[in-house]
């Protein structure tokens, strides 16, 4: 038996071949009937390209119902899927390309001359689109051959690899093989309920975890019908909500929500279950979220590495600040620094272990090594305590990372873009409360004398090499950053210094 992850989710699509599969807006449906065949094309036309069994294919594409089939095709074709967030910048793609050396790179038709060249510089064989144009993957899909099988997989075989940032700055591809991802897929269906009679609003970005692993996995191995929304747009989500059953998103959706006109427990009448994760989800957020609509959000905590490792009970009690329990064979610990674990109710780093947690850090042997403990514990960097019915609740990080909207970003990343600025002697990267998106990306930054510094022409010189979410929501130019008597910068004075600066105009 097979444990290719294509062909465990296609067992349990829905027996009437007619159920829609993806309800998409101005566009025909997708029915789960439509999925071999689909699939089974871009599969062939990906081998075609020269792809073979273990290759990697990355796609930087917009959301759509043809770049889910890509995801699908790649699985069922045993191909190695590596989707990137659609803000990356040149220099950051032609890392990645670098970094994965795929068979093929599938990019966004308005990015193909500068795709084909940093291609063609990482050694890349083909570059393809999912649009109109010469070279189209779905014009390669129509014209091959119908009926290529679901290659043989193992559970322990890569099924995609997921870019996190580090601390050091550098990206590192996190690789999640087949049981990684069917283990999650399977044990997540069930804890939280879904069946054929589920109707899931997507609003999410289909590059990360989240949207692309833990909501179409629910939905694929549940046979649900999936609303299926480009990005996520308050007064759209609402429009479609009353026709959900589920819904899945970052705090800063549910902000959102309570925020927009119309959004009332009349909209939410049909929702059995609302989830968030990615970030944390304030108390408050909670508490006037179930005042408005009646309905307790079910907060769930996860990681790229991991997938989810902790969730709120779908029957029993959620409780807001509070991440739930270690799911179904996933265990949790919460350790020292030497990976011992400290008494319930004590503040210690999350630690993760099961099927569900990655086989490594792609070709980064030592830096896989050096997060996991002997004992085969992932260490996630989370600061958490559980308590004696082994509740989890997150309390910080010990990691330097910002989440903003639900989108990690690491701080030394920029700090390296702005010291590279002309005129900047040093910088800090700190995140700050935002009232949406969380965190705020905010930088204080020393002059070295030699160009005035201004923070526009700063922002616009970071514009060429990081993502627009990862670029600072400002910049302040001091006389010299905090320190301690080590001579560290003290962040937290920083955020302490500068803790209103997006909620109150006077600093
Ligand atoms: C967009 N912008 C942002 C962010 N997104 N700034 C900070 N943080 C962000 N996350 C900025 C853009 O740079 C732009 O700036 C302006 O906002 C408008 O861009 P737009 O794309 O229109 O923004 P938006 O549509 O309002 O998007 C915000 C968003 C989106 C809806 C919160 O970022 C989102 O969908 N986030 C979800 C991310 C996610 O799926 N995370 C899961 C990771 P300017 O105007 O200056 O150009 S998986 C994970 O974390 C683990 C495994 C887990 O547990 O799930
Ligand atoms: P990523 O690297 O994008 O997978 O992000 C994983 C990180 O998101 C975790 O290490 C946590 O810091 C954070 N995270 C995910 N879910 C939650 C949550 N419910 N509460 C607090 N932090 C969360």
């Amino acid at each position: 038996m097979s444990d290719n992850l294509y062909a465990l989710l296609e067992a349990n699509f829905p027996a009437d071949p007619s159920a829609v599969f993806l309800d998409v807006e101005n566009g025909p449906p997708v029915l789960y009937r439509e999925i071999d065949d689909r699939t089974a094309r871009i599969a062939a036309a990906l081998n075609a390209q020269g792809a073979a069994v273990g290759d990697r294919v990355v796609a930087q594409v917009d959301k759509s119902p043809d770049a889910v089939m890509l995801y699908l095709a790649c699985l069922r074709a045993g191909l190695v899927f590596v989707p990137l967030n659609t803000a990356y910048t040149v220099q950051e793609v032609a890392f990645f390309l670098e970094d994965a050396g795929p068979a093929v790179f599938v990019c966004r038709e308005a990015d193909r001359g500068t795709a084909e060249a940093i291609a063609r510089d990482a050694g890349v064989g083909a570059v393809l689109t999912l649009e109109d144009g010469g070279g189209s993957l779905l014009d390669a899909a129509a014209e091959a051959p119908p009926g290529s099988s679901v290659v043989a997989r193992k559970a322990d075989d890569l099924a995609a690899i997921l870019y996190t940032s580090g601390t050091t700055g550098k990206p590192k591809g996190a690789m999640l093989t087949h049981g990684n991802l069917s283990s999650n897929a399977f044990v997540l269906r069930d804890y939280w309920g879904f069946t054929g009679s589920d109707v899931l609003l997507h609003a999410l970005p289909i590059f990360h975890v989240h949207g692309l692993f833990v909501a179409f996995h629910c939905a694929l191995a549940s046979g649900s019908r999936v609303i299926f929304q480009k990005a996520f747009v308050a007064q759209k989500v609402i429009a479609r909500l009353p026709e959900a059953t589920a819904m899945m998103g970052v705090p800063t959706y549910y902000t959102r929500l309570l925020d927009a006109p119309g959004f009332t427990a009349e909209a939410a009448r049909n929702v059995r279950l609302f989830i968030s994760g990615s970030a944390p989800l304030l108390e408050e957020t909670f508490a006037a979220f179930e005042a408005r609509t009646g309905k307790r959000i079910l907060e769930r905590y996860g990681m790229t590495e991991v997938g989810m490792a902790c969730s709120n009970p779908l029957d029993g009690e959620r409780i807001a600040g509070t991440v739930g329990f270690a799911l179904p064979g996933v265990a949790v610990r919460v350790a020292d620094d030497a990976g011992r674990t400290v008494p319930r109710g004590t503040v210690g780093i999350l630690e993760m272990k099961g099927p569900n947690v990655f086989s490594g850090y792609w070709r980064l042997p030592d830096r896989t090594a050096e997060e996991f403990r002997p004992d085969g514990y992932f260490v996630s960097g989370d600061m958490a305590r559980m308590d004696e019915a082994g509740r989890v609740t997150i309390v910080g990080r010990a990691k330097d990372l910002i989440i903003s909207g639900g989108l990690n970003v690491y701080p030394k990343e920029v700090e390296l873009c702005l010291d590279s600025l002309p005129g900047v002697r040093e910088s800090a990267v700190f995140g700050v409360t935002h009232p949406d998106f969380g965190e705020g990306v905010t930088a204080a930054v020393v002059a070295d004398g030699s160009v005035a510094l201004d923070p526009e022409t700063m922002l616009t010189g970071l514009a060429e090499s990081l993502a627009n979410f990862k670029q600072p929501k400002q910049i302040l130019v001091v006389e010299e950053l905090p320190r301690n008597a080590m001579g560290k910068i003290q962040k937290k004075a920083l955020r302490d210094r500068y803790t209103n600066i997006y909620t109150n105009d006077e600093q």
